[in-house]
């Protein structure tokens, strides 16, 4: 069975999402980030980068939100979360997905985790990596409104949900308590975001995960 080793609300919620959208059965592995287990020794030989989520399904170990993403998808082609190989639509789902993990996922991070970027004796540097994400971010925000403006929807690719969906999601809940402007807050994003919290899948996984509201 897979085994999807996860923490609340956190890049785990996406391929968490996914697995409750496939109805396929799964098991969900704490890894307990209040003790550290994430950088156990147990913990390292499955992610080197002492990171979760990590999906094992069978003898396959993987890490990396993306790529689970697109492993489920390509596992279980019948539930159609990706457009089909070869297509337009399915070169659009790349660029958003590697857009989703490297580009505002990595901002995301250097807000969430500033001290990673600085010296220990360097508490403003920290404070000046945070505002930088924060306008980074807030630019990131934008072009993903813009695209919504201009996709008739419902969904982040179209009339079809997508992997791409709980992905958008779970990085635009994590702005819920940004100072300015959260993603909420945008014209398009907003009611974008209420249609995918509103997948059955969703509610399931929040309610799994304990999340409390306000969930955007
Ligand atoms: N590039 C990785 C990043 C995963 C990541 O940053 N996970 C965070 C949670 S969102 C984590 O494991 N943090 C460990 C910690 O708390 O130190 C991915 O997309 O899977």
């Amino acid at each position: 069975m897979i085994e999807l080793h996860h923490y609340p609300s956190t890049a785990s919620t996406i391929p968490h999402i996914l697995l409750e959208e496939l109805g396929v059965p799964f098991e969900l592995r704490l890894v307990d980030r209040l003790r550290e287990s994430h950088l156990s020794p147990e913990f390292l030989r499955l992610n080197p980068n002492g990171e979760f989520p990590v999906l094992i399904d069978g003898d396959l170990v993987l890490y990396e939100t993306a790529a689970i993403c697109l492993h489920l998808c390509d596992t279980h082609p019948e539930a159609a979360l990706a457009p089909p190989v070869g297509t337009p639509g399915r070169a659009q789902f790349y660029k958003w997905l590697i857009w989703c993990s490297s580009t505002l996922q990595a901002s995301l991070l250097a807000w969430f985790y500033p001290w990673r970027w600085v010296d220990v004796d360097n508490p403003m540097g920290a404070v000046q990596v945070r505002q930088n994400a924060q306008v980074r971010v807030e630019k990131l925000l934008v072009q993903l409104d813009s695209h919504l403006a201009r996709n008739r929807g419902p969904w982040f690719l179209g009339e079809d949900y997508s992997a791409l969906d709980p992905y958008v999601l779970t990085l635009c809940r994590w702005t819920r308590d940004f100072p300015e402007r959260p993603a909420r807050t945008f014209t398009h994003i907003r009611p974008y975001l209420q249609r995918v919290l509103e997948r059955p899948a969703v509610q399931r996984v929040f309610r799994r995960e304990d999340t409390p509201p306000p969930y955007i």
